[in-house]
């Protein structure tokens, strides 16, 4: 449910917002901060697919070393259609999911098997303390039951899908972490409210560009 990374002392880490299939502009994203795969790490909050061109890219990119994603609710889409077969296909068609309603089974269920290893959170160890990883809105008040959170169906389905915190503009402060980066909701600009960190800008949308948070340096 929680993945646990310890500290990268040889480069930096950063976080990338939603990319929904939009691959090589994430490419770009990456050389213009001079991304080195060989000592940095980029983590992404989730949502890889659905939208943009280059889906089937995603499973490429979840093989490199130095690339970790969370799963996000179109990650759920994915894994509920080929594992489960409980998705409401029409509503998975209008977010979306064209593409891969549109693959043979057995490549839906390569997806769907990959994607079910995702975890719901990350954490990584930074020279501030430790930064938290998922979606949409952290579930709990306190980092430290996130695990009996996610253990829930509900705790899970807050991770993936809630817009909650930022429609209420929730300032309330996650204890016991120094700052949760989430995505799922398109900004024009990174939102911190709380010590929440809001970066989908949206680098899937026609006016938008990728965040990419150095969380070293937050
Ligand atoms: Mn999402």
């Amino acid at each position: 449910m929680i993945r646990h990374f310890g500290k990268n002392a040889a480069g930096r880490d950063f976080v990338v917002g939603d990319i929904h299939g939009y691959f090589s502009r994430l490419q770009e994203a990456l050389a213009a901060c001079g991304f080195a795969p060989g000592k940095d790490r980029l983590f992404s909050v989730g949502d890889l697919v659905d939208r943009g061109p280059e889906c089937e890219l995603a499973l490429d990119w979840l093989a490199q070393p130095w690339f970790h994603a969370v799963r996000g609710n179109h990650e759920d889409y994915a894994i509920r259609h080929s594992l489960t077969g409980r998705v409401d296909v029409d509503n998975y068609m209008a977010n979306g999911g064209g593409w891969f309603l549109g693959l043979p089974a057995q490549r839906q269920k390569e997806f769907g098997l990959a994607f079910d290893k995702l975890p719901y959170a990350i954490e990584v160890e930074t020279a501030k303390g430790l930064v938290g990883v998922l979606h949409a809105d952290c579930p709990v008040r306190d980092w430290k039951d996130l695990p009996a959170a996610l253990a829930g169906k509900p705790g899970r389905m807050t991770t993936i899908w809630s817009r909650e915190r930022t429609q209420y503009s929730d300032q309330s402060v996650v204890q016991n972490v120094y700052a949760v980066i989430v995505g799922h909701t398109p900004l024009r600009e990174v939102v911190a409210l709380g010590n929440v960190v809001h970066i989908d800008t949206g680098g899937w949308l026609e006016q938008g560009h990728f965040t990419l948070l150095d969380i070293g340096v937050l």
